[in-house]
């Protein structure tokens, strides 16, 4: 009897300890400030991989740009430094110039899966990040410049903006002078009057509490915004096949899920920008065409002047049926 015990513990133990050396552990870094709105999707992931993937996979998060600067993650991810990294592709054009193509995306996540779009990308993820492309947790998203002076029409002439490189091409063709700065910025260089404006997205400026020093909102938006989910590609091909469902299959909820709460993100935060007094700015008709028609014309010249094989590729994914 004493000796069946014993086996047993033996063998639990043995069991318990294979299980324990079967979890894996991966590092993961959000280049945008924790429990805003461009890493809840991301901190929803986390939770989702640690709850499913309990004794299997587990996702240690080390944060947000106190712990790893935005334009520095694609570097981490890509040397291994990190495994898993919440970002934009403008914070990685310096890897992966192609990566601010996404911005110009005008058809369905569900259909860049099927058109062979996200394949391309995903061997260009492969080849310039060491990283393999999971998902998109934003949904249709727009793009807008906000001013704390007044234009009348599309011309930034005389205007200093704080841009990534998802504006860039696109201000400067309006006229405009540029500065980049990460987000975590924004607020001291619109309190010291250093930029006269900024390119953000529709939602998530009260997060960092910019709409003290904002307004106004130049409508209409332009673009979509993009925030993935990558892994870096060397962690993923030691993966076994149990612990990449788990990070798919909630890489996938997360995509679905994108799309209605940004639908409705978008019109609150919307309302929430009239309440704080941010007024829009519109043009006339002939001014809202020549300001769209420039931001793409601009956006897929600066593509493809970093990338003419893979830009015009990924045009021909990217854009809307004609
Ligand atoms: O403005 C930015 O910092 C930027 O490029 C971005 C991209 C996606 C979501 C939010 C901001």
């Amino acid at each position: 009897m004493r000796k069946l015990a014993a086996l047993s513990a033996l063998i639990l133990f043995g069991l318990t300890n294979l299980a324990a050396a079967e979890e894996v552990t991966l590092r993961a870094v959000s280049s945008f400030a924790e429990k805003t709105t461009y890493s809840r999707g991301f901190e929803r992931f986390i939770d989702r991989v640690n709850d499913a993937g309990k004794g299997v996979i587990h996702i240690n998060y080390i944060g947000g740009p106190k712990a790893m600067p935005p334009f520095e993650v694609g570097n981490a991810l890509k040397n291994g430094v990190i495994d898993v990294a919440n970002a934009t592709g403008a914070f990685y054009t310096n890897l992966m110039p192609e990566a601010d193509a996404w911005k110009l995306r005008q058809v369905p996540m569900a259909e860049l899966r099927r058109n062979g779009g996200l394949d391309a990308f995903a061997s260009l993820y492969g080849q310039k990040l060491n990283a393999i492309y999971l998902a998109n947790f934003v949904g249709e998203n727009p793009f807008h410049l906000y001013l704390n002076k007044k234009i009348a029409s599309p011309d930034l002439t005389g205007l200093k903006l704080r841009i990534t490189p998802v504006y860039r091409d696109f201000f400067q063709a309006l006229g405009g002078t540029v500065v980049q700065t990460a987000p975590g910025e924004v607020y001291t260089a619109l309190e010291r009057g250093v930029v006269d404006g900024y390119g953000w997205p529709i939602t998530g400026i009260f997060d960092l509490g910019w709409q003290e020093k904002t307004k106004y909102r130049v409508d209409p938006g332009f673009y979509t915004a993009e925030v993935s989910v990558l892994i870096n590609k060397s962690t993923w091909d030691k993966l076994t096949a149990e612990q990449k469902a788990v990070l798919q299959k909630a890489g996938a909820e997360g995509e679905a899920e994108a799309i209605p709460e940004f639908n409705k993100l978008n019109a609150e935060d919307t309302e929430r920008q009239a309440k704080a007094g941010i007024e829009p700015i519109t043009f006339d008709a002939a001014g809202t065409k020549r300001y769209l028609d420039q931001a793409y014309e601009a956006g897929w010249a600066g593509v493809i002047r970093q990338s003419p094989e893979q830009g015009v590729k990924l045009r021909g994914f990217l854009s809307k049926p004609q």
